[in-house]
């Protein structure tokens, strides 16, 4: 079998690739380990950055994210007991995210590369990207007991954190960089009307919280738990107890309870390889960074990546131009690295650091405070937040 780009992994990034390239004209397969219904059985990010949704419009998958999603102009930061909006829109000039779930994402893109007729091969099993440092890469792998070699121009990791592409490069070739939080995130989702118009990001003496949303119907909460919290320790009645608890009485007696659809935990990391392209190799995508979520970025950076990497086949394919090959990694980096900080920034504004001390604490304190007094703190955030450009 062969075809010109072999996408392994039918995440957010295979499948935005995969759309952008058949756009492009560039024939793709993509190869996912899991089946389509595992796939979209994650729960996971949210907020989507005006580029991610200019590049889904692209992608010819963004028709039901205008119908269903939910732009949003501002945030509200949650401490000392009160909350205080930040004008995302105001403060930028006009630019807004949009409220739109991952899981969504992955559906309007599943069903657009359906539409197109193009091949994915759901549940491939060992598979192995293989001779990207020459002109004739390959990929392996096995489907229904059956051995398969996919012969290509070049391979995408697109398989995420724990995929095989990145794996695959030579220990020598690859430099990563690693910071890992000393608490995770218990997620809950539920058939309940939002907590409030906007996302309360909540900086708490108890720990951080994050009220978000899917729809109108339906929300995502998150709490700050210690590494050793297990989910099944935690019924939606102690979830619902804590959540209020971090709250601020309007809050409080605003949210909807009710039976949670599904409830996972997240550790936080920060993490990124460099370079990103090895030979005829590239990653993309969780395959090649992580950010802690509290910034909304991890999405979006996977979008963002893809972006770079599609204009980079366009030109080789269609000018036979090498450039936007060879400046790959450099264009994602910049973007990644910005998007690395401003992450980090967020959850350690907003997060207990119990061995940090009072000092941690007072400065934390006194940063929130001159984020809401401070019109060029408060557009910092903003402007991070909504996205920098491409
Ligand atoms: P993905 O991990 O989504 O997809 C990779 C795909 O490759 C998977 O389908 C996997 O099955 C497949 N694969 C792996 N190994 C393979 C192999 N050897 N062969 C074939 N296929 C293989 N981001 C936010 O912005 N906000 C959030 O709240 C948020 N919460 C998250 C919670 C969790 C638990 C995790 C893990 C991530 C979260 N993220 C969040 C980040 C997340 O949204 C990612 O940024 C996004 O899924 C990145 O998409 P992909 O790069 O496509 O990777
Ligand atoms: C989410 O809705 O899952 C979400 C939103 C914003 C974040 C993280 C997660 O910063």
């Amino acid at each position: 079998m062969r075809t010109q780009v072999a996408i392994i992994g039918a995440g957010p990034a295979g499948l935005l690739l995969g759309q952008l390239l058949y756009k492009a004209g560039i024939d793709n397969i993509i190869l996912e380990q899991r089946s389509a219904d595992y796939v979209l059985g994650r729960i996971r990010a949210g907020v989507l950055e005006q580029v991610s949704v200019d590049l889904l419009e692209a992608a010819g998958a963004a028709e039901r994210m205008h119908a269903e999603g939910l732009p949003h102009d501002g945030i509200e930061l949650l401490f000392g007991g009160q909350r205080h909006r930040i004008d995302l829109h105001e403060l930028t000039g006009g630019k807004r995210v949009m409220v739109y779930g991952q899981t969504e994402v992955t559906r309007d893109l599943m069903a657009a590369r359906a539409a197109a007729g193009l091949t994915t091969v759901y549940e491939a099993t060992n598979v192995q990207p293989l001779d990207f440092d020459g002109d004739q890469p390959r990929v392996t792998y096995e489907h229904d007991g059956v051995s398969h070699t996919l012969q290509c121009d070049f391979i995408a990791g697109c398989d995420g954190f724990h995929g095989v592409c990145r794996a695959s490069v030579p220990p020598q070739q690859i430099r990563t960089f690693e910071k890992v939080y000393p608490f995770g995130w218990l997620g809950l989702l539920s058939d309940t009307p939002p907590v409030s118009d906007e996302l309360i990001y909540a900086h708490t003496e108890r720990g951080f919280a994050l009220c978000s949303q899917r729809s109108l119907t339906r929300s995502r909460y998150y709490l700050q738990v210690p590494l050793t919290e297990k989910v099944e320790d935690w019924s939606d009645e102690r979830f619902w107890d804590e959540l209020k608890l971090r709250l601020d009485p309007e809050a409080r007696a605003q949210l909807v309870t009710g039976p949670s659809l599904e409830k996972s935990m997240a550790p936080l990391r920060s993490f990124v390889t460099e370079p990103m392209r090895f030979g005829r190799m590239f990653l993309a995508g969780d395959a090649a960074h992580i950010v802690p979520p509290t910034g909304a970025k991890g999405l979006n950076l996977a979008a963002s990546d893809v972006g770079y990497l599609h204009q980079a086949m366009t030109e080789y394919y269609q000018q036979g131009s090498y450039e936007g090959i060879e400046r790959y990694s450099e264009r994602c980096l910049r973007r990644i690295w910005n998007a690395e900080r401003f992450s980090w920034w967020m959850t350690s504004l907003m997060h207990n650091f119990p061995e940090g001390g009072g000092f941690d604490a007072k400065v934390q304190a006194a940063e929130l405070g001159y984020i809401v007094r401070s019109r060029a703190a408060a557009t910092a955030l903003a402007e991070n937040y909504v996205g920098l450009a491409l």
